[in-house]
C-alpha cells in the first residue's frame, strides 16, 4: 500500500495530521435546537479533535460563549425556537467582529434567500442542511484557518521578530494608556531604558548570529524577571524600555537590580563557548507629560550610569 502512495499523497496525509494535532487547541461550539441533529454536528468535529461544546439554545450559546474564552468558531442552526441563527448571528457580533469569531450558519434546504440573510448578518460562511461530510470539514477548516492567520499578522505586527517582545510602535501605543491611567489614579510609573555593554564586541568577537542570541537571551531574562503587568519592549538594536507601576523609589532600586544581577548571571552558550554580557539601565519616577520624554529622562540617566562605569543603574 505505502509503495502505491505518491509523495504528494504522503504530503497530503502528513498536512492533514498536523492539522489534526492543532484543532486539539480550537474550540468549537455548536449550536441547534435538534438534540439529534446537535450530536451529529458535536461528533463529526470530535472526530477531528477539536474541542467541541453544544448549546440547544441561542441563550445557551451566549453563556457557554461568555463562560469560556477562546472559542474561534461558532456552526449555528438558523431555525430555532426563542432566538434564530440570526438573532444569535446578530447578537454575537456585537462582542466579536468577523476577523476574530468565525460562524457558520446552517442554512436549511427551499429557503433561497437564507444563505444571504445569514451572510448580511455576519456569518462568515453558510452550509446547506443536510450537507456532504467533506463539505462540511472543508468550511470549518478554513474558517479555522482564517481566523489563525488574521490573529498571526496581528500578532507579528505587535511583535519584534528576534525577541518575541513587543516592539517600538506597539510598545508606546501600550505605553501612553498606561501612562493615562497611572495620571488619573495617582499611581506611580516608573520608565527604564537600558542597554547592552560593549555589544558591538560581542559582534565583532563572536559574529553578529552571536549578538542576536545575546539580544534574545537578554530580552528573555528581562521578561522573566518583570511582572505579567509591566510593559517591556524592545527599543531598539540592543536597547529595552520597560513601564513599571506601583513602586517607590527603594523598590525599583531593587527590581533593577536585580534585573542587572540576573543579565550579569546569565551567560549564553554559542558554539561550544560562552558569552557574558552585562547592562547598564536608567530610570525616572518622575511622572512627566508624555511617555517620551519620561523615557528622554530614563535615558539621561542611563547615560550617566555608562559614564559611571557600565553594568549598573542610576536612578
Ligand atoms: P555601550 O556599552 O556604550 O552601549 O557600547 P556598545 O558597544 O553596546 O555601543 P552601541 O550601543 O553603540 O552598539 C550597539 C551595537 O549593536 C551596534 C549595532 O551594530 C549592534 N546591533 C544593533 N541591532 C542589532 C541586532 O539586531 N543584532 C546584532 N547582532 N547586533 C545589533
Ligand atoms: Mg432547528
Ligand atoms: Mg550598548
Ligand atoms: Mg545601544
Amino acid at each position: 500500500c505505502l509503495l502505491k502512495t505518491s509523495p504528494h499523497e504522503i504530503d497530503h496525509v502528513a498536512s492533514l495530521v498536523r492539522r489534526i494535532h492543532r484543532n486539539q487547541n480550537v474550540k468549537v461550539l455548536a449550536v441547534d435546537d435538534s438534540r439529534a441533529f446537535l450530536s451529529y454536528l458535536v461528533k463529526l468535529l470530535q472526530l477531528h479533535r477539536f474541542r467541541v461544546f453544544g448549546a440547544e439554545t441561542g441563550r445557551k450559546a451566549l453563556e457557554i460563549l461568555n463562560a469560556e474564552p477562546g472559542i474561534d468558531l461558532v456552526i449555528t442552526d438558523y431555525n430555532m425556537p426563542e432566538m434564530d441563527g440570526i438573532a444569535l448571528i446578530t447578537a454575537l457580533r456585537q462582542q466579536r467582529p468577523r476577523s476574530d469569531l468565525a460562524i457558520i450558519g446552517l442554512s436549511e434546504v427551499g429557503a433561497a434567500t437564507l444563505p444571504v440573510r445569514l451572510l448580511k448578518s455576519g456569518a462568515n460562511d453558510f452550509l446547506p442542511k443536510p450537507f456532504l461530510v467533506e463539505e462540511f470539514y472543508c468550511r470549518v477548516i478554513q474558517n479555522i484557518e482564517q481566523i489563525e492567520l488574521v490573529r498571526a499578522i496581528r500578532e507579528s505586527a505587535v511583535r519584534d521578530s528576534l525577541t518575541g517582545l513587543y516592539n517600538r510602535r506597539y510598545f508606546f501605543e501600550m505605553a501612553e494608556k498606561l501612562h493615562a491611567t497611572a495620571q488619573r489614579r495617582q499611581i506611580t510609573l516608573a520608565a527604564v531604558m537600558l542597554d547592552i555593554d560593549h555589544f558591538k564586541r560581542v559582534n565583532d568577537t563572536y559574529g553578529h548570529l552571536a549578538g542576536d542570541r545575546v539580544i534574545r537571551s537578554v530580552a528573555n531574562t528581562l521578561a522573566c524577571g518583570i511582572r505579567q503587568v509591566d510593559l517591556l519592549g524592545r527599543y531598539g538594536g540592543e536597547e529595552f524600555c520597560i513601564l513599571l507601576t506601583g513602586f517607590d523609589r527603594d523598590h525599583l532600586a531593587v527590581v533593577l537590580e536585580r534585573l542587572r544581577s540576573a543579565v550579569e548571571s546569565t551567560p549564553i552558550a554559542h558554539e561550544g563557548r560562552s558569552i557574558s554580557v552585562t547592562i547598564s539601565l536608567g530610570a525616572t519616577l518622575v511622572l512627566t507629560e508624555g511617555v517620551q520624554s519620561m523615557l528622554d529622562r530614563a535615558d539621561a540617566c542611563l547615560y550617566r550610569a555608562k559614564h559611571e562605569g557600565r553594568n549598573r543603574f542610576v536612578i
